[in-house]
């Protein structure tokens, strides 16, 4: 029986005691990998000061990990670098955050160099691998140079650019055409897989042969989209669990006589957070008579601290909630909350399922994981309203939300007073058609849906290539 490995930047299977790091990746892929004889490859989060490529294997949470150790000056390059200074702020429309440096490029080449090497002599031949996320673009290029045949397919988590802003980074091509050594590329979205054949069209000679192959730099590629889910069924079990259940107890008590609005975000500047701040300022502002009615509570765990970018928003942040609270406050009432910290996901849920409202404004954003756990952890005789952003992958499935240009703080503003009010029946519509899809659509279905395509008989699907 040919083995999944799954290879990805960092491996952090979850703990098995709830405390799993946070990050959609890594949730996908530690529920992804539960069942079944996988492998899970990728950097240890250790540094050593010289790479040795020595391998550390060992079982936890049931899933096997194979992780190796990288330099500091890997780690300043490849993943604060090229990673997360240049592709992260780019593929999320943000050109003025993007950090161009040769060196960063240089880094980024050389890690995937050195995961390639490292994961060269594990790959059994049946074994099909399964690379994720835009720190990994190249590194099927590099395991086929060193002579790997096995089929090799690739999932972008977070958003492919539009031609117009994709052609900002240097040297566009040269990472583009690393794609075409894999045997297929998958996307959140329809959307993003049309800009990436947009993208091979006019800038590598490209075409589409049929609907889901492309041809470009003289090659055919196989391409489709993948909208990634959770783990739905662990969710519905988690939240019956009895620290779900303390925790949305706890909300209940600290919100009496008041709706809770929840936002569950890592601190991103692509999550949209200073303009949802500013569209709950507006609301409290538009309606005097809602205002001690409700009551915002913000989680947004900081991430990426060794990255300028993210230390900034952090401190915008501190100061607009601090305003909110400082303008609207009174005695007895403080209308926002804002936390800088992790919880655990049976706690999560249970703060989901005591909120009237989940907000999920993320500005760019791949799919995004909370819109569909807040969905997943509803009451269904009763569920609360999402108020999502139009540019989440998610919007693209979760039509009956309520969808928001989150840039526009009337908007925003003008969701929140209508999920607040809304009816009974209508919550219960709405969120029954989310929920459907949630549970349908979950991580299972994603992963079974891309290991099929990966691994069906190329013969039987492979259009000729006529150059
Ligand atoms: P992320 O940008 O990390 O993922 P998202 O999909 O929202 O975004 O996932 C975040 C995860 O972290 C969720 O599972 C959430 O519960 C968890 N989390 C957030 N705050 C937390 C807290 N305070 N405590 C504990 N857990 C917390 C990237 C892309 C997304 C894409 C995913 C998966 O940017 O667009 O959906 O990968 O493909």
């Amino acid at each position: 029986m040919s083995r999944l490995i799954v290879v990805s930047n960092r491996v952090n299977p979850p703990s098995g005691e709830g405390e799993e790091s946070v990050g959609g990746l890594a949730m996908a892929l530690a529920a992804a990998l539960r069942e079944g004889s996988g492998v899970w490859f990728g950097w240890s989060g250790k540094t050593t000061p010289e790479f040795s490529g020595q391998l550390h294997i060992q079982t936890m949470g049931g899933v096997t990990a194979a992780t190796v150790d990288l330099e500091e000056i890997d780690l300043e390059e490849y993943y604060n670098g090229y990673a997360n200074k240049t592709l992260w702020p780019l593929f999320h429309y943000r050109i003025d955050l993007a950090a161009f440096d040769r060196a960063f490029g240089e880094g980024y080449s050389r890690v995937n160099r050195r995961f390639a090497q490292t994961l060269a002599p594990l790959i059994e031949p049946d074994d099909v691998i399964w690379i994720h996320d835009y720190h990994l673009i190249p590194l099927a290029r590099e395991l086929r140079s060193l002579g790997v045949k096995n089929r090799i397919g690739f999932f972008l988590h977070i958003p492919w650019p539009a031609h117009q802003v994709m052609i900002n980074l240097p040297r566009h091509r040269e990472l583009v055409a690393a794609m075409f050594d894999y045997d297929l590329v998958g996307f959140q979205t329809a959307e993003y897989q049309q800009a990436f054949e947009e993208y091979v069209v006019s800038e590598a000679e490209g075409a589409l042969v049929r609907p889901g192959w492309v041809r470009g730099f003289g090659r055919l590629l196989q391409v489709g989209a993948f909208p990634i889910g959770i783990d739905a069924e662990d969710f519905a079990r988690m939240v019956k669990s009895p620290r779900a259940r303390r925790m949305r107890d706890l909300m209940s008590a600290s919100t009496v006589f008041r709706r809770l609005i929840v936002g569950v975000d890592r601190l991103d500047y692509s999550k949209g957070l200073e303009e949802r701040f500013l569209g709950f300022e507006r609301f409290l502002t538009e309606n005097p008579d809602l205002r001690r009615e409700v009551l915002m509570l913000q989680i947004a765990p900081v991430s990426r601290e060794a990255v300028e970018a993210y230390q900034e928003i952090r401190g915008r942040l501190d100061g607009l909630s601090g305003r909110i609270n400082g303008e609207f406050a009174d005695v007895d009432w403080t209308p926002f909350r804002y936390v800088n910290k992790t919880y655990r996901r049976d706690e999560l849920a249970g703060i989901y399922r005591a909120a009237r409202v989940g907000v999920v404004t993320p500005l760019r954003d791949g799919m995004n994981l909370v819109a569909k756990e807040f969905v997943a952890a509803q009451d269904p005789a009763d569920p609360g309203v999402l108020v999502l952003s139009r540019f989440a992958g998610a919007a693209r499935q979760m039509p009956t939300a309520l969808l928001v240009n989150p840039n526009s703080a009337e908007e925003v503003a003008d969701a929140l007073k209508r999920a607040i009010g809304m009816e009974k029946a209508e919550r219960i519509e709405r969120w029954q058609a989310l929920f459907d899809g949630v549970e349908r659509d979950d991580v299972t279905a994603w992963r079974d849906n891309f290991v099929a395509a990966l691994t069906e008989p190329r013969e039987v699907r492979r259009p000729a290539l006529v150059v």
